[in-house]
C-alpha cells in the first residue's frame, strides 16, 4: 500500500501502531503464541501439504471498567465458527480456533449448549454401577466422539480463547504473523462478531462505575471510539502472501446486506465476503466474490434442523485457488441459487 504521509507509513500502519501501543496486550498472548508456533511447526514437519485454517468465532466484549464488572457484548453464540471448524477438519485442514471464551466449541457444541442439560444425555446402568449414555443418543455421540478424538490425538485442533475486542485484535495479529511460513496453505475464516466500537485504555474507568453520585442516581453516558479497521492490515501486511481470507458480514436489513458485503470486499481486497442476516443466518448465506459474483447458498427447508456452516461450498473455492485436496467433498447438504 502507498504511504499516506511524509514518514513513508500508511494511515493503517499508523492506526496499528497507536492501537497496539496504547492498549494492553492480553496476559495469555505469549502463551498462545508459543502454542500456535508449536502447532504450525508440528504440521509443517509432519504434514507439509496440510492446510491450516484460522477460524475466529463468537462475539467480542467491550469492557466499561478495567476491573470489569460491566461490558458491552456482540451477538454470536459461536455456532457458525464451531460448526465450520468441524467441516474444515473433516476436509483435511488443521484448525486454530480463536474463540470467545465459553462460546460453542467444535464437537462439544452438540451437547454443551443444547436445549437439554448435558446430564439429560445420560442415565445409570440397570445395575446402578455405571453412568452410561442413553441408548437414543449413543450412535450420534459415538460418531462425534470419534471425530473429536481423531482431531485431538492427531493434533489437528488448537483452541485459543479471547474475551475482549482488544484481546481479539492482539491474538489475530500475532496468529497471522506466526502463520506466515504456511504461505498459500493458510486460510483465514473470520466468523467472529467483532465490536466496531471500544473504550481506549486511557479513558477506561479503573473501578466499577458507581450508579450514584452525591447521593443521587446518575446517568451513564458512554463515549466509544471506533475500532480501527484492521482487516486492511491483515490482508496487506499480517497474513502470509497467497493465503485465502474470508470475512463475514452480518446485517439485519435485507436491503443492505449485499451492498455492504460488496463494499467490504472492495475496501479490503480479500478473497470472499460471506453475508448473512441475523434472522436467517442458519439457513442461508450469500457469497460475494471478487469477480462480481453473488451466490446464495441455502439449506433446503427439510434439512433446517442441521447446523449450516457454508464451509461445504467454501472448501470448493479454496481448492480452486490452491489446488485440489486428496478427498471428495460432500456437497449434499446445501443448494445454491
Ligand atoms: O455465532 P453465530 O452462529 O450465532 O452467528 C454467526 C455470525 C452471525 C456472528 C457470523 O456468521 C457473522 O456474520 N460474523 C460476522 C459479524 C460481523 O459482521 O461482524
Amino acid at each position: 500500500m502507498a504511504p499516506d504521509n511524509p514518514n513513508g507509513i500508511t494511515a493503517h500502519e499508523e492506526a496499528e501502531t497507536t492501537y497496539f501501543q496504547s492498549n494492553p496486550a492480553p496476559k495469555s498472548l505469549a502463551n498462545h503464541e508459543t502454542l500456535a508456533r508449536e502447532f504450525i511447526q508440528y504440521h509443517l514437519e509432519n504434514a507439509p501439504n496440510r492446510r491450516i485454517a484460522l477460524v475466529t468465532s463468537g462475539g467480542t466484549t467491550v469492557p466499561l471498567e478495567n476491573q470489569t464488572v460491566r461490558f458491552i457484548d456482540n451477538f454470536s453464540a459461536g455456532t457458525r465458527g464451531a460448526t465450520s471448524a468441524e467441516y474444515f477438519l473433516q476436509e483435511g485442514y488443521a484448525v486454530i480456533f480463536l474463540h470467545r471464551q465459553f462460546s460453542l466449541l467444535p464437537y462439544s457444541r452438540h451437547y454443551s449448549h443444547s436445549t437439554n442439560c448435558f446430564l439429560d444425555f445420560m442415565e445409570e446402568s440397570e445395575d446402578g454401577e455405571r453412568v452410561v449414555v442413553r441408548k437414543e443418543y449413543q450412535e450420534k455421540m459415538r460418531r462425534v466422539l470419534r471425530q473429536y478424538q481423531h482431531a485431538k490425538h492427531s493434533r489437528l485442533l488448537l483452541l485459543l480463547p479471547f474475551t475482549t475486542v482488544t484481546e481479539y485484535m492482539f491474538e489475530l495479529r500475532s496468529l497471522a504473523v506466526i502463520m506466515r511460513p504456511l504461505g498459500s496453505r493458510a486460510l483465514f475464516y473470520l466468523a467472529a462478531a467483532v465490536s466496531d466500537f471500544f473504550i481506549p485504555r486511557n479513558r477506561m474507568e479503573e473501578h466499577k462505575i458507581q450508579s450514584r453520585e452525591g447521593g443521587n442516581s446518575r446517568q451513564l453516558v458512554i463515549n466509544l471510539d471506533p475500532v480501527p479497521k484492521f482487516l486492511t492490515n491483515l490482508v496487506h501486511s499480517w497474513a502470509p502472501k497467497g493465503s485465502m481470507i474470508v470475512s463475514f458480514k452480518l446485517e439485519t436489513d435485507p436491503d443492505l446486506l449485499v451492498a455492504k458485503a460488496e463494499q467490504a470486499l472492495e475496501r479490503y481486497q480479500h478473497d470472499l465476503v460471506i453475508g448473512n442476516l441475523l434472522t436467517t443466518r442458519k439457513w442461508e448465506v450469500v457469497f460475494i466474490t471478487r469477480d462480481g459474483g453473488e451466490r446464495w447458498i441455502r439449506v433446503p427447508k427439510t434439512r433446517r434442523s442441521k447446523s449450516f456452516s457454508g464451509v461445504e461450498a467454501l472448501v470448493g473455492k479454496a481448492e480452486r485457488k490452491h489446488g485440489p485436496e486428496p478427498h471428495d467433498l460432500d456437497g449434499g447438504t446445501v443448494t445454491e441459487g
